[in-house]
């Protein structure tokens, strides 16, 4: 098997729901990645040695999902200048408010990319993953173009109902 391109993390298996959105658009551009449930909190140790372990092994970019007081994808970003592409996701009592603030509102110095909470976040951060693969991959960026012009296409293809 290849090595992972993109690591995807999530703080939870219970955010596999919405993260797998991401793993699909990497997989249906055939970006290797590999998926992994580690907390920032929870198994801080075990973070930092598979992040370590990607970067080696010639990631090039990270997607990190969690929820609540979400600083998994700040923590990822601490420990490498690689790009990493926050997805905020639904929580309970904030419905993934929370999650998007504190991505979104990262401090000065290290950066994080944040997408919209939820499963289009999660597709369109696999989406910008590939789109960062794309830059010295010609298959990939051949099959981003075409899922443009199938997308166009399936728009106006589609009739409004009733009519
Ligand atoms: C966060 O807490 C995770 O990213 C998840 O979204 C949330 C809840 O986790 P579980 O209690 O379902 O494991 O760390």
């Amino acid at each position: 098997m290849n090595a992972p391109l993109v690591g995807i993390v999530m703080g939870s298996t219970s955010d596999w729901d919405v993260m797998q959105h991401a793993a699909r658009s990497l997989k249906d551009f055939g970006v290797p990645y590999e998926a992994r449930a580690l907390s920032a909190h929870r198994t801080p140790d075990l973070l930092v040695e598979w992040i370590e372990k990607l970067v080696a092994g010639g990631a090039k970019c990270f997607i990190a999902g969690a929820g609540g007081a979400a600083h998994l994808a700040g923590v990822v970003a601490a420990k490498t200048t690689l790009p990493v592409l926050a997805v905020p996701i639904p929580s309970k009592y904030l419905k993934g408010l929370d999650s998007l603030l504190s991505m979104v509102q990262m401090p000065s110095g290290i950066p994080v990319a944040t997408f919209a909470i939820g499963e289009a976040g999660a597709a369109n951060a696999g989406l910008f993953a590939a789109s960062v693969i794309a830059l010295r991959d010609e298959t990939v960026a051949r099959k981003l173009d075409e899922f443009r012009q199938n997308q166009e296409k399936k728009v106006l293809a589609a009739k409004l109902p009733g009519r």
